[in-house]
C-alpha cells in the first residue's frame, strides 16, 4: 500500500498570481475579465446616470449603459501549476483611490487602452510607473481596428522602452490570454533581474 502511494506524483496546488486589469473609463476592462475568466466573473456594474454625461466620456460607444463602481474579479488556470486571479479596476477617475488596494500583492498589471481616447490612459500608465509594478499596455482593437498603430501609442503615452505595448481584442479569450502571458513574462523577467546574485 505504502509503496503504491509513494509512486503517485505529488500534485501541488497551483501557484496563485494576482494581476490587475486597469485603464481609463470604458476601455474594455470588464469585457477583458469576462472573456477569459473560468468562473462567472464577479462584477460591480451600476447603471450610468444622466449626471455622468459630460464627465464620463465613453467615446463613440454610445451603447455603454453601465460602469464598474468597485471592481471586477475573475480567475483563470494557465496550467496545473499556475492560476491567475484577475482584479479589474473601476475606470472613472473619482474611484482612483481604490487602485492601491486593488494592486496590493499583484505581480503585474495590464493597462487596457482605447487608442481613440488616449487622454484617458495617462493616469493608469503614470500610476504603475510610480508604484513600480511591471505592466504592459494592451491596446483594445475595438471592432478590429486599433485607432492608432502601436508605435504611435507608445510615443503618445511616453511609454518606456522596457514596457511592452501589444494589440488585443478584449472580447476574445485567446487574445486576452496572449496578452496576459506577456504580463507574466514581463513580471518573471523583472523578478529574475531584480534578484540579488547568490553569494559564493
Ligand atoms: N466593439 C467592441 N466593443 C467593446 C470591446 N470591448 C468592450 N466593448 C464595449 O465597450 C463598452 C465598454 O466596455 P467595458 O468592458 O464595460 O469597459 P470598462 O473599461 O470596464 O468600463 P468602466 O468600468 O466603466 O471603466 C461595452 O459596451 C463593451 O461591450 C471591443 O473589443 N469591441
Ligand atoms: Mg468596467
Amino acid at each position: 500500500m505504502d509503496s503504491a502511494r509513494s509512486t503517485e506524483p505529488v500534485r501541488r496546488p497551483p501557484v496563485p498570481v494576482k494581476i490587475v486589469i486597469a485603464g481609463g473609463f470604458g476601455v474594455g476592462k470588464t469585457t477583458t475579465v469576462g472573456a477569459i475568466s473560468d468562473i462567472p466573473p464577479l462584477t460591480t456594474e451600476a447603471e450610468m446616470t444622466a449626471e455622468s454625461v459630460g464627465i464620463d466620456n465613453p467615446g463613440q460607444r454610445t451603447e455603454k449603459r453601465t460602469t464598474t463602481v468597485a471592481m471586477d474579479f475573475g480567475s483563470v488556470s494557465i496550467d496545473h501549476s499556475l492560476k491567475l486571479y484577475l482584479f479589474g479596476t473601476p475606470g472613472q477617475e473619482r474611484f482612483g483611490y481604490m487602485w492601491d488596494d486593488l494592486s496590493r500583492g499583484a505581480l503585474g498589471a495590464m493597462v487596457v487602452v482605447d487608442a481613440s481616447r488616449l487622454d484617458d490612459c495617462y493616469p493608469a500608465v503614470d500610476y504603475f510607473e510610480q508604484v513600480g509594478l511591471p505592466f504592459i499596455v494592451a491596446v483594445n482593437a475595438f471592432d478590429g481596428r486599433l485607432g492608432a498603430d502601436l508605435d504611435t501609442v507608445r510615443w503618445a503615452l511616453a511609454i518606456q522602452d522596457h514596457t511592452p505595448v501589444v494589440a488585443f481584442d478584449a472580447r476574445n479569450r485567446t487574445s486576452v490570454r496572449d496578452a496576459l502571458l506577456v504580463v507574466l513574462d514581463l513580471a518573471l523577467h523583472r523578478a529574475v533581474s531584480h534578484r540579488s546574485p547568490l553569494r559564493a
